[in-house]
């Protein structure tokens, strides 16, 4: 089943409760986000652990985060299924599928960086197959420097905040909603490109060898710690392009919605479905380009 399968556009739910599961999906992300940011455990790095990898950590917040994401969501909708970073997988008696990372970038978390987020998308299909699924709602919270974006099929994607006056780039009042544009970027020459690297030297070195093709062909490079949050500054406008190799679906659920209702295009290899084996985001123009940069070699 691909993601442009009628069957899977067929299960898009209707406009309103589109609109309730992004506002969910907001309160959601905003509340978990509270909580990473201000229940932050000083000692955080002595209580850690790893997974796949020496280098890929998981910290007591990141169970704490996803328990709390798992009983708000089982409070208020459980019909629906749930995936999740942290091992949460419960099945869909409702045809959509909750996918959920808790908090995406956890080595910015574990070293106190600002650039850390709470991902919350739900989805049509089966997240756990490649190409078998869609976002159709979904919000990213970045509570450090305190801006939410989010979106639903059809109706857009938008940011929210920063609330907090005086949070880094505001300097007056709270900031209203603001639509989301993205870049008009159409030489990547000129392009502002966002990547990331894997928890596994192997892979990494495989993505040393890409960057020696993509780094002489674009204005620079950033590598900002999450997934989510790229995706959500390309379809901010600021960056205009994001790839990379090895993610989960949690990484990229909510954000590939937010660039698509951006303007933007999300594929993977040879235009198919995002998934583990590349994600390529960019507008139209310029993501063609991007994806035969980084496919080549
Ligand atoms: C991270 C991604 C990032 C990638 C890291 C890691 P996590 O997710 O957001 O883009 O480069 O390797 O996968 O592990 O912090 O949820």
């Amino acid at each position: 089943m691909s993601s442009s399968d009628p069957l899977l556009r067929r299960a898009v739910p209707s406009a309103a409760e589109l609109l309730e599961l992004e506002e969910l999906a907001v309160r959601l992300a905003e509340e978990t986000g509270r909580l990473v940011r201000e229940l932050r455990p000083p000692d955080l790095a002595s209580t850690s652990a790893t997974k796949s990898s020496d280098t890929d950590p998981v910290t007591v917040m990141d169970t704490r985060a996803e328990a709390l994401l798992r009983s708000r969501l089982n409070e208020a909708r459980p019909k629906d299924g749930l995936l999740g970073e942290e091992g949460s997988a419960q099945p869909s008696s409702s045809a959509l599928t909750w996918v959920i990372d808790p908090i995406d970038g956890t080595t910015n978390y574990l070293y106190d960086l600002p650039l850390y987020a709470v991902s919350v998308a739900v989805v049509v299909g089966d997240p756990t197959s490649a190409g078998s699924w869609l976002p159709v709602a979904g919000a990213v919270r970045a509570p450090v420097i305190d801006v939410t974006w989010s979106a639903r099929v059809g109706g857009g994607a938008r940011r929210h905040g920063p609330s907090r006056p005086g949070t880094v780039g505001t300097t007056g009042p709270a900031a209203a909603d603001v639509p989301l544009r993205i870049s008009g970027a159409n030489d990547l020459g000129q392009a502002l490109i966002g990547t990331g690297f894997g928890y596994h030297p192997t892979r990494r070195a495989q993505q040393a060898q890409a960057l020696t093709r993509v780094l002489p062909t674009i204005r620079d490079l950033r590598r900002l710690g999450s997934a989510a949050i790229d995706l959500c500054l390309v379809a901010d406008g600021r960056l205009d392009g994001y790839f990379e190799v090895g993610l989960n679906p949690w990484d990229l659920a909510a954000g590939w919605l937010i660039v698509t209702e951006a303007g933007g295009t999300v594929s993977g290899v040879d235009g198919g479905a995002p998934s583990a084996d590349l994600v390529v985001a960019a507008n139209p123009l310029l993501q063609p380009q991007l994806l035969s940069l980084v496919a080549t070699g």
